[in-house]
Protein backbone atom coordinates (compact mmCIF):
# COMPACT_ATOMS: atom_id res chain seq x y z
CA UNK A 1 0.00 0.00 0.00
CA UNK A 2 2.55 2.35 0.97
CA UNK A 3 4.33 1.23 -2.10
CA UNK A 4 1.47 1.95 -4.79
CA UNK A 5 1.20 5.44 -2.70
CA UNK A 6 4.55 6.90 -3.47
CA UNK A 7 4.17 9.46 -6.24
CA UNK A 8 6.54 8.12 -9.05
CA UNK A 9 6.83 11.32 -11.34
CA UNK A 10 10.93 11.19 -10.52
CA UNK A 11 11.69 14.47 -12.23
CA UNK A 12 15.38 13.98 -13.96
CA UNK A 13 17.36 17.44 -14.83
CA UNK A 14 19.85 17.36 -17.11
CA UNK A 15 23.20 18.36 -15.42
CA UNK A 16 25.94 18.63 -18.49
CA UNK A 17 25.42 18.11 -22.39
CA UNK A 18 27.96 14.64 -22.16
CA UNK A 19 25.99 13.00 -19.69
CA UNK A 20 24.11 13.13 -16.17
CA UNK A 21 21.02 14.04 -14.79
CA UNK A 22 19.41 15.31 -11.33
CA UNK A 23 16.96 13.78 -9.44
CA UNK A 24 15.17 16.11 -6.60
CA UNK A 25 12.29 15.04 -4.26
CA UNK A 26 13.91 12.10 -3.28
CA UNK A 27 14.00 10.47 0.19
CA UNK A 28 15.88 7.40 -0.71
CA UNK A 29 15.13 6.15 3.30
CA UNK A 30 11.70 5.66 2.32
CA UNK A 31 11.47 5.88 -1.13
CA UNK A 32 12.96 3.15 -2.20
CA UNK A 33 10.36 0.46 -3.15
CA UNK A 34 10.86 -1.39 -6.50
CA UNK A 35 8.79 1.16 -8.48
CA UNK A 36 10.91 3.74 -7.60
CA UNK A 37 14.35 1.65 -7.73
CA UNK A 38 13.17 0.50 -11.22
CA UNK A 39 12.26 4.13 -12.56
CA UNK A 40 16.01 5.26 -11.36
CA UNK A 41 17.33 2.27 -13.51
CA UNK A 42 15.74 3.51 -16.57
CA UNK A 43 17.39 7.06 -15.72
CA UNK A 44 20.43 5.95 -15.42
CA UNK A 45 20.13 3.75 -18.45
CA UNK A 46 19.36 7.13 -20.24
CA UNK A 47 21.46 9.77 -18.66
CA UNK A 48 24.31 7.44 -17.24
CA UNK A 49 24.90 9.28 -14.21
CA UNK A 50 22.70 10.41 -11.18
CA UNK A 51 22.87 12.89 -8.88
CA UNK A 52 20.25 12.73 -5.73
CA UNK A 53 21.03 15.45 -3.26
CA UNK A 54 20.26 15.43 0.74
CA UNK A 55 20.35 12.25 1.27
CA UNK A 56 20.91 11.27 4.53
CA UNK A 57 21.75 7.55 4.81
CA UNK A 58 23.59 5.52 7.44
CA UNK A 59 26.23 3.02 5.81
CA UNK A 60 23.68 0.11 7.13
CA UNK A 61 21.01 2.23 5.03
CA UNK A 62 23.37 2.86 2.04
CA UNK A 63 24.12 -1.10 1.77
CA UNK A 64 20.41 -1.62 2.20
CA UNK A 65 19.62 1.06 -0.89
CA UNK A 66 22.67 -0.98 -2.90
CA UNK A 67 21.11 -4.35 -2.50
CA UNK A 68 17.82 -3.28 -4.08
CA UNK A 69 20.21 -2.70 -7.36
CA UNK A 70 21.82 -6.22 -7.31
CA UNK A 71 24.63 -8.20 -5.35
CA UNK A 72 27.23 -5.84 -3.84
CA UNK A 73 31.18 -5.94 -4.07
CA UNK A 74 33.63 -5.64 -1.40
CA UNK A 75 36.58 -3.82 -1.98
CA UNK A 76 40.31 -4.99 -1.36
CA UNK A 77 41.12 -2.36 0.88
CA UNK A 78 38.71 0.17 1.46
CA UNK A 79 35.96 -1.70 4.26
CA UNK A 80 33.46 0.62 6.53
CA UNK A 81 33.42 -0.63 9.57
CA UNK A 82 30.06 -1.20 10.04
CA UNK A 83 30.03 -3.05 7.18
CA UNK A 84 32.54 -4.95 4.59
CA UNK A 85 30.07 -3.77 1.81
CA UNK A 86 30.57 -0.05 1.50
CA UNK A 87 34.18 1.06 1.06
CA UNK A 88 35.01 4.14 3.13
CA UNK A 89 37.14 6.43 0.98
CA UNK A 90 38.90 9.15 3.21
CA UNK A 91 42.08 10.39 3.79
CA UNK A 92 43.95 12.00 6.69
CA UNK A 93 43.99 15.69 6.05
CA UNK A 94 47.68 15.48 4.51
CA UNK A 95 49.34 17.93 2.78
CA UNK A 96 51.19 15.75 0.54
CA UNK A 97 47.76 13.81 -0.73
CA UNK A 98 47.46 17.53 -2.64
CA UNK A 99 48.50 16.99 -6.07
CA UNK A 100 49.75 13.85 -5.67
CA UNK A 101 52.33 12.95 -7.69
CA UNK A 102 51.58 10.21 -10.52
CA UNK A 103 47.79 8.47 -9.87
CA UNK A 104 46.79 7.75 -6.87
CA UNK A 105 45.23 4.46 -6.39
CA UNK A 106 41.98 5.35 -5.24
CA UNK A 107 40.02 7.07 -7.57
CA UNK A 108 42.82 9.78 -9.18
CA UNK A 109 43.30 8.85 -12.52
CA UNK A 110 40.64 7.83 -15.18
CA UNK A 111 39.04 4.85 -14.55
CA UNK A 112 36.10 2.55 -14.13
CA UNK A 113 35.83 0.72 -11.44
CA UNK A 114 37.62 -2.24 -10.32
CA UNK A 115 38.51 -3.40 -14.51
CA UNK A 116 40.92 -5.82 -12.92
CA UNK A 117 37.54 -7.86 -11.60
CA UNK A 118 36.57 -10.76 -13.76
CA UNK A 119 32.73 -9.05 -13.22
CA UNK A 120 33.25 -5.45 -12.28
CA UNK A 121 30.65 -3.22 -10.96
CA UNK A 122 28.00 -2.14 -13.38
CA UNK A 123 27.23 0.80 -10.85
CA UNK A 124 28.78 2.58 -8.19
CA UNK A 125 27.02 5.02 -5.63
CA UNK A 126 28.89 7.27 -3.84
CA UNK A 127 27.87 9.26 -0.16
CA UNK A 128 29.32 12.62 0.39
CA UNK A 129 29.77 13.02 4.04
CA UNK A 130 32.32 15.12 4.56
CA UNK A 131 33.84 17.49 2.29
CA UNK A 132 36.85 20.36 2.01
CA UNK A 133 35.71 23.85 1.26
CA UNK A 134 36.70 24.16 -1.92
CA UNK A 135 37.94 21.18 -4.19
CA UNK A 136 37.29 17.64 -4.00
CA UNK A 137 35.15 17.28 -7.60
CA UNK A 138 34.76 14.35 -8.92
CA UNK A 139 35.00 14.00 -13.50
CA UNK A 140 33.31 12.10 -15.36
CA UNK A 141 33.84 10.93 -18.67
CA UNK A 142 31.04 9.57 -21.48
CA UNK A 143 32.68 6.50 -23.04
CA UNK A 144 30.06 5.94 -25.22
CA UNK A 145 30.64 9.57 -26.66
CA UNK A 146 34.30 8.99 -26.84
CA UNK A 147 33.56 4.84 -28.51
CA UNK A 148 31.35 6.79 -31.57
CA UNK A 149 33.17 9.67 -32.29
CA UNK A 150 36.43 7.82 -32.82
CA UNK A 151 37.96 7.56 -36.51
CA UNK A 152 36.28 4.31 -38.59
CA UNK A 153 39.52 3.50 -38.93
CA UNK A 154 40.01 2.54 -35.12
CA UNK A 155 36.73 1.63 -34.74
CA UNK A 156 37.31 -0.98 -37.22
CA UNK A 157 41.02 -1.19 -35.51
CA UNK A 158 39.81 -1.91 -32.31
CA UNK A 159 36.56 -4.36 -32.79
CA UNK A 160 37.56 -7.01 -31.51
CA UNK A 161 40.56 -6.52 -29.54
CA UNK A 162 41.33 -7.51 -25.86
CA UNK A 163 43.16 -5.88 -22.65
CA UNK A 164 44.67 -6.64 -19.77
CA UNK A 165 43.79 -4.94 -16.55
CA UNK A 166 45.39 -5.43 -13.54
CA UNK A 167 44.24 -5.24 -9.63
CA UNK A 168 48.00 -5.68 -8.33
CA UNK A 169 47.98 -1.61 -7.45
CA UNK A 170 46.08 -2.57 -4.58
CA UNK A 171 48.01 -6.05 -3.74
CA UNK A 172 50.09 -8.94 -4.91
CA UNK A 173 46.93 -11.19 -4.89
CA UNK A 174 44.24 -9.28 -6.31
CA UNK A 175 42.85 -10.50 -9.42
CA UNK A 176 43.64 -9.59 -13.23
CA UNK A 177 41.43 -9.56 -15.86
CA UNK A 178 40.95 -9.69 -19.71
CA UNK A 179 38.23 -7.55 -20.86
CA UNK A 180 37.20 -6.13 -24.67
CA UNK A 181 38.43 -3.11 -25.63
CA UNK A 182 34.91 -2.04 -27.15
CA UNK A 183 32.47 -3.19 -24.43
CA UNK A 184 28.76 -3.63 -25.11
CA UNK A 185 26.18 -2.18 -22.84
CA UNK A 186 24.20 -5.46 -21.93
CA UNK A 187 20.88 -3.45 -21.21
CA UNK A 188 20.89 -1.18 -24.13
CA UNK A 189 22.83 -2.20 -26.93
CA UNK A 190 25.20 0.87 -26.92
CA UNK A 191 29.05 -0.30 -27.49
CA UNK A 192 31.30 2.25 -25.23
CA UNK A 193 35.30 1.82 -25.16
CA UNK A 194 36.64 0.18 -21.79
CA UNK A 195 40.20 0.75 -21.22
CA UNK A 196 41.71 3.04 -18.38
CA UNK A 197 44.77 4.61 -17.84
CA UNK A 198 44.65 2.75 -14.03
CA UNK A 199 44.17 -0.61 -14.58
CA UNK A 200 44.67 -1.23 -18.37
CA UNK A 201 48.12 -2.26 -19.00
CA UNK A 202 48.37 -3.85 -22.66
CA UNK A 203 46.37 -5.03 -25.42
CA UNK A 204 46.83 -8.55 -26.24
CA UNK A 205 48.39 -10.23 -29.18
CA UNK A 206 50.19 -6.78 -29.98
CA UNK A 207 53.85 -5.90 -30.20
CA UNK A 208 54.15 -3.77 -26.74
CA UNK A 209 54.93 -0.65 -28.79
CA UNK A 210 51.89 -0.65 -30.84
CA UNK A 211 49.61 -1.83 -27.42
CA UNK A 212 51.32 1.49 -25.86
CA UNK A 213 51.16 3.68 -28.55
CA UNK A 214 47.48 3.03 -29.08
CA UNK A 215 46.19 2.67 -25.38
CA UNK A 216 47.79 6.19 -25.19
CA UNK A 217 45.72 7.02 -28.23
CA UNK A 218 42.76 6.08 -26.57
CA UNK A 219 42.96 7.39 -23.57
CA UNK A 220 43.91 11.17 -24.38
CA UNK A 221 41.36 10.63 -26.56
CA UNK A 222 38.28 9.38 -23.95
CA UNK A 223 39.05 11.90 -22.13
CA UNK A 224 38.26 14.94 -23.99
CA UNK A 225 36.47 17.91 -22.20
CA UNK A 226 33.28 17.53 -24.64
CA UNK A 227 32.65 14.20 -23.16
CA UNK A 228 32.61 15.29 -19.67
CA UNK A 229 30.68 15.96 -16.76
CA UNK A 230 32.21 17.59 -13.25
CA UNK A 231 30.89 17.01 -10.26
CA UNK A 232 30.65 19.88 -7.48
CA UNK A 233 29.78 18.01 -3.87
CA UNK A 234 27.40 18.82 -1.88
CA UNK A 235 27.12 17.11 1.55
CA UNK A 236 24.65 14.26 1.64
CA UNK A 237 24.93 13.74 -2.25
CA UNK A 238 24.26 10.59 -3.48
CA UNK A 239 25.86 10.23 -7.34
CA UNK A 240 25.55 6.50 -8.96
CA UNK A 241 26.85 5.98 -11.98
CA UNK A 242 27.26 3.19 -15.09
CA UNK A 243 30.64 2.22 -15.10
CA UNK A 244 29.76 0.65 -18.40
CA UNK A 245 29.01 3.98 -20.02
CA UNK A 246 31.31 6.29 -18.16
CA UNK A 247 34.87 6.47 -16.48
CA UNK A 248 35.63 9.05 -13.46
CA UNK A 249 38.60 11.00 -11.75
CA UNK A 250 38.28 11.79 -8.20
CA UNK A 251 40.76 15.36 -8.21
CA UNK A 252 42.93 15.13 -5.55
CA UNK A 253 43.54 19.39 -5.11
CA UNK A 254 42.56 19.81 -1.12
CA UNK A 255 44.31 19.57 1.98
CA UNK A 256 41.20 19.04 4.17
CA UNK A 257 39.62 16.16 4.66
CA UNK A 258 37.22 14.37 2.52
CA UNK A 259 35.28 10.94 2.87
CA UNK A 260 33.11 9.37 1.11
CA UNK A 261 30.85 6.20 1.60
CA UNK A 262 30.71 4.06 -1.42
CA UNK A 263 28.45 0.49 -2.62
CA UNK A 264 29.84 -1.62 -5.97
CA UNK A 265 26.88 -3.64 -7.65
CA UNK A 266 28.38 -6.78 -9.38
CA UNK A 267 28.16 -7.37 -12.98
CA UNK A 268 28.29 -10.30 -15.14
CA UNK A 269 31.21 -10.86 -17.53
CA UNK A 270 32.00 -7.68 -20.13
CA UNK A 271 31.28 -8.63 -23.90
O1 LIG B 1 36.26 9.90 -4.33
C1 LIG B 1 35.79 10.04 -5.47
O2 LIG B 1 35.34 11.09 -5.89
C2 LIG B 1 35.74 8.86 -6.39
C3 LIG B 1 36.62 7.76 -5.93
C4 LIG B 1 36.46 6.58 -6.84
O3 LIG B 1 37.12 6.44 -7.81
C5 LIG B 1 35.38 5.66 -6.58
O4 LIG B 1 34.68 5.80 -5.60
O5 LIG B 1 35.22 4.73 -7.37
FE1 LIG C 1 36.48 4.75 -8.89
Amino acid sequence: MAEAAVDIGISATPVSVAMGARIENLDLSRDSGGEVIGELRRLLLDHHLLVVPNQRLSALELATFGRRWGELLTHPTTKHRDTDYVQWIGSKSDRKFRFFRGVHPFGGGWHSDMTWHSTPPIITALHAQRLPARGGDTAFANQHLAYETLDEEVRERIADLKAFHTGKVFGPDVEDSVHPVVRTHDETGRKALYVNANFTRHILDTPSNESEMLLYRLFVHSTRPEFTYRHRWELDDLVLWDNRSVMHYAIRDYDEQRIMHRIVVKGGKPS
